[in-house]
């Protein structure tokens, strides 16, 4: 189902990446293609990496394949930004430019006493001095002991107001999991617009405002960001992770249904092998369409602490399967994990088995359970680029 403005939008892709063949350039730019640029600030206290290829994050898992890009501030009296830019637009898409890009905040992201804001992407920013107009998505946490967001879009105009155009209170925000933010802008003087969507959900549509600067036509766009704005704040790090980029020329059209993920999960004990196998299978639903991730995670403790099992791919028609060797005698918790989307746990236990070193016995219930979690997603179908549908022009 399309926005109804929508149905009669056109597009054309213009970029598309997964970040899976992309390496560093430079301390501020990718071999990705396009031209981009990571900005940061002062000296040091902010970074870039490809995830995956500079480094490992644990419990960091791709959006798509093994590489993503991760930009971080460590050091916020060094730099207040760490900022991925898709940089000379007008060359790329003209005026008007669609993003679908993936995102991952850490479950733990919140803001400290010392700054209630954040700015997590910039759909728009004229290039060059004034740098205006330019538009910010923010976060603010109004009651920083509260686990209480809002979101806003603020547009800093060529006269240098700043001006609100929405505040969404109480705003869910996703952390621990990946979510698609997607935006689309017409670059104009004075019949602009901005649009905004979080997870297919359309939560900005702002038109008829200045998102040009009458003395430049090179702008550019902030796919993700880390700024903020305080000195004072000892907390570190801060980090986004972005994976699975589209950018379309022109208006694409956007995905707005909302499909539901389910995650099934069996587990089947085999203590004829030696040393005594668990086979896992499960299944996403609905089908993906192309392999996703899938992390397979096990807890041998009451405390509900997971660590990895092994990281695997689905097939195209969503089904997994992996061959666990168990590690020792006792009860394990085993749960899936694709994108964010955990199946609830499966109980397995060991004890009385001929040739394990202790013994081993299945917890009958975890035979066969089908365990499954709905939630709402969107572009479940098309993992890698879900929801920025260009059409040709
Ligand atoms: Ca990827």
């Amino acid at each position: 189902m399309f926005l109804p403005y929508l149905d009669a939008a056109s597009a054309a892709p213009v970029y598309r990446t997964g970040f899976e063949d992309v390496t560093k350039k430079d301390a501020n730019r990718l071999n990705m293609g396009i031209d981009n640029w990571f900005e940061f600030q002062g000296d040091g206290g902010a970074a870039m990496w490809v995830e995956g290829l500079d480094r490992k994050t644990p419990g960091i898992t791709c959006h798509s394949g093994s590489r993503c890009v991760g930009l971080e501030l460590t050091d916020v009296t060094k730099s207040k930004r760490s900022e991925f830019e898709i940089t000379n637009l007008e060359d790329l898409v003209g005026d008007e430019v669609s993003v679908s890009v993936w995102l991952y905040l850490s479950a733990d992201w919140q803001l400290h006493l010392s700054w209630n804001w954040y700015a997590i992407a910039d759909p728009f920013f004229t290039a060059g001095p004034s740098f205006r107009p330019y538009a910010a998505i923010h976060i603010r946490q109004p009651d920083i002991t509260k686990d209480i967001f809002n979101l806003e879009l603020n547009v800093r105009d060529t006269s240098n107001a700043l001006n609100n155009y929405g505040n969404i209170r109480n705003y869910p925000l996703p952390r621990g999991r990946w979510f698609n933010l997607q935006y689309y802008v017409y670059h104009h003087e004075t019949n602009g617009i901005v649009k905004v969507w979080i997870d297919g959900t359309l939560l900005f549509d702002v038109r008829n405002i200045s998102t040009k600067n009458p003395s430049t036509a090179e702008w550019f766009t902030t796919i993700a960001k880390i700024y903020y704005e305080s000195e004072l704040d000892s907390f570190s790090p801060y980090r986004i992770w972005a994976d699975d980029l589209e950018v379309c020329k022109g208006e694409a059209t956007s995905v707005t249904t909302t499909e539901t993920t389910s995650v099934s999960l069996n587990a089947r004990f085999d203590a004829s092998s030696s040393p005594p196998t668990v086979l896992i299978s499960g299944s996403i639903h609905p089908a993906p369409g192309g392999p996703v991730n899938v992390t397979l995670e096990f807890s041998n403790n009451q405390s509900g602490t997971y660590q990895e099992m092994a990281h695997i791919t689905s097939a195209a028609d969503g089904t997994f399967s992996y061959s666990w060797k168990v590690p020792g005698n006792g009860v394990f918790m085993i749960r899936a994990d694709t994108q964010g989307v955990k199946s609830p746990a499966v109980s397995i236990g060991t004890s009385g088995v001929p040739g394990f070193p202790l013994e081993s016995l299945l917890v009958g219930s975890a035979l066969g359970l089908l365990l499954a979690i709905m939630r709402r997603r969107q572009g479940a179908s098309t993992p890698v680029l879900p929801s920025c549908r260009c059409r040709p022009v």
